[in-house]
């Protein structure tokens, strides 16, 4: 990539407070938010207090094997995108033939320390392997598909990864479609391709275009903001615009950047900065980090004061790791951090900028503690949990479930995250006593005190349906324009004998609600927790034989699918 320069001076304002590193573990309990005095919390706390993310590109390497690294990455962070581990070339590099590791390990790293993951990305000129590039048209078409379903679907039940940059950089700087193997062997209609190809292997994940070059308004930027209108317009699922921000103090700072967000967010995209980094020519000096700090705070106020901004992600956050050397010779030193993991003025400009007295002060308030779990549907392997909800100052987050083993004795261990007040657990010995205890988390990452605790056994077994014999399939299609959805469930038994009088239970995620009546089954939701229990035509369903019933329902911006299904407290194979 080759970012060409830009004329303007840029402004030039001291900001030579320096901070401390900050290097909270935080590895798989949440923190317990405490003292010292809020101005000193991480990024991530007054980001989410501002409602936004912050968050980082990360290596697999550093992540495998410097614990330097990760501590940063998981106190400063509730975002992260992998730089390079989900690209074409590491998820698919021969024909059919998959590695997810790296992906796999970025994911794992973020779902321990409750960072939202954005996939990078799907359809890109760069990175892709040889084999693709000399494909015939058809075939390629063929293999874009076969890519973006298996590594979507792959990840379109983790909770965790919610957003994926479907294409990458399609522009050339003057606003032309750039003339790659994709648009050279498929025209531009492999773009709405792309995005229709992913939505279909995840409903609900966020659709990204992302580009650089296009921070300001210019005629790349305005090219891009064309395509996303006119895509839209066509009913092409594209949901959100990423602005790379790939800057250099010496070009000045992007015009119109405000501006530029907001034409975007009037088409009724979301928008973010994915890739932020701001490098300067080498050596480093107090002025030029200065000039730094100065773009990077512009940035993040920029971010805040639009209100379709997601957040800002980082490209890297150290400057140990950075492809900007690699690339821009005698330049680099553009992140935040140091090689040695010491805090820059950058640091303190973005935090400040999160935390500048204009919002609301930093969440450092708990949850309240929630109401003792009570057990239901129990049976010689599952039941269903569900407690009085607690109430937060900026918003429950989610629960986390602990379970113990035994009438007394043992440890607790976290057995289910679920983001509302109700859990189904599955897997449980026959005739066995286990005790629970739930506890609340917000955004901020404030954990509440821990519930009393419930004490349940399961039944002796020999009776019901075991394990998996029945499977859940569950689509959801929400509506445009207005906060509903309709959901549709095909029930069927795999199991080898009837299943009759049969009900299905699962747990609605957090601000869905169903609008009774539904159809072709009674309804019923009790806090997130619902029913659905069958009518006299379809009560008993032969080995092999399925119902499809369904329901519309509400949604407060969220349409992600319940994942846990039971019928008489087994858990169901959900596909
Ligand atoms: O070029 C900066 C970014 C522009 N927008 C899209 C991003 O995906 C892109 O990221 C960079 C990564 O930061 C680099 O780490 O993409 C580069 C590839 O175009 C990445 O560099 C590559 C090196 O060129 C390879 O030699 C290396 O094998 O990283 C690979 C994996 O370490």
């Amino acid at each position: 990539m080759i970012i060409p320069a830009r004329g303007a001076r840029p402004e030039r304002t001291a900001v030579l407070a320096v901070v401390a590193a900050l290097a909270v573990p935080l590895v798989v309990a949440p923190i317990v938010a405490a003292p010292p005095a809020a101005a000193d919390a991480p990024l991530r706390v007054h980001a989410a207090a501002r409602g936004k993310f912050i968050g980082y590109a990360a290596g697999t390497s550093p992540l495998a094997n410097e614990a330097a690294y990760r501590s940063v990455a998981a106190s400063e962070f509730n975002q992260v995108t992998a730089e390079n581990a989900m690209k074409w070339e590491s998820t698919e590099p021969s024909d059919g033939n998959y590695t997810f590791s790296g992906a796999d390990q970025v994911v794992a790293f973020a779902t321990a320390n409750n960072q939202q993951v954005h996939g990078h990305t799907l359809v890109w000129h760069s990175q892709t392997p040889g084999w693709v590039q000399g494909l015939s048209a058809s075939a390629m078409r063929t293999a874009m598909q076969d890519h973006i379903a298996t590594v979507v679907g792959r990840y379109a039940n983790n909770a965790s990864l919610v957003s994926w940059d479907v294409v990458n950089e399609v522009f050339e700087e003057n606003g032309n479609l750039r003339s790659s193997f994709w648009y050279n062997t498929l025209g531009s209609s492999y773009i709405a391709d792309a995005f229709r190809y992913a939505r279909a292997a995840d409903s609900n994940a966020r659709l990204c275009i992302n580009d650089y070059n296009v921070e300001g308004i210019n005629a790349k930027s305005t090219a891009m903001y064309n395509l996303v209108r006119q895509l839209r317009a066509d009913g092409v699922p594209v949901d959100c615009v990423g602005f790379q921000g790939h800057l250099a103090i010496q070009y000045g700072f992007p015009s119109q950047f405000r501006e530029n967000l907001d034409r975007f967010a009037a088409l009724g995209v979301q928008v973010r900065i994915t890739e932020l980094d701001i490098r300067m020519q080498m050596p480093r000096d107090s002025t030029k980090d200065a000039t730094q700090a100065t773009y990077y705070r512009n940035v993040v106020q920029g971010c805040l004061a639009v209100t379709a901004c997601a957040g800002v992600t980082i490209w890297g956050f150290t400057d140990k790791y950075s492809w900007v050397p690699d690339v821009f010779s005698g330049e680099g030193a553009a992140l935040p951090w140091d090689a040695n993991y010491s805090t820059k003025p950058a640091y303190t400009a973005i935090h400040d900028a999160l935390d500048d007295g204009s919002g609301p002060a930093p969440d450092t308030t708990p949850p309240t503690t929630p109401g003792t779990p009570a057990a239901s549907g129990v049976t010689s392997s599952g039941l269903s949990l569900s407690w009085t909800a607690s109430s937060d100052a900026v918003g429950v987050a989610g629960y986390d479930v602990l379970r113990a083993t035994g009438a007394s004795g043992g440890s607790f261990a976290v057995v289910g995250t679920p983001s509302s007040a109700s859990f189904v657990d599955s897997g449980l010995a026959a005739s066995t006593t286990y005790r629970y205890q739930v506890r609340a988390r917000d955004a901020a990452g404030n954990v509440s005190s821990l519930s009393s605790v419930a004490s349940v056994t399961t039944t002796a077994g020999g009776g019901g349906p075991g394990p998996s014999s029945c499977r859940v399939a569950y689509t959801i299609s929400p509506w445009g324009g207005s906060p509903g959805f309709t959901a549709g469930l095909v029930l069927t038994n795999t199991g080898t004998s009837s299943l009759s009088g049969w009900t299905l239970a699962f747990s609605l995620p957090s601000g869905q609600a169903i609008t009774p009546p539904g159809w072709s089954a009674t309804w019923s939701q009790s806090g997130q927790a619902v029913t659905a229990t069958p009518l006299s035509w379809n009560s008993t369903l032969a080995p092999g034989g399925s119902t499809t019933i369904g329901f519309n329902g509400t949604h407060t911006g969220g349409t992600s699918e319940p994942t846990t299904f039971t019928v008489g407290g087994s858990s169901c194979t959900v596909v």
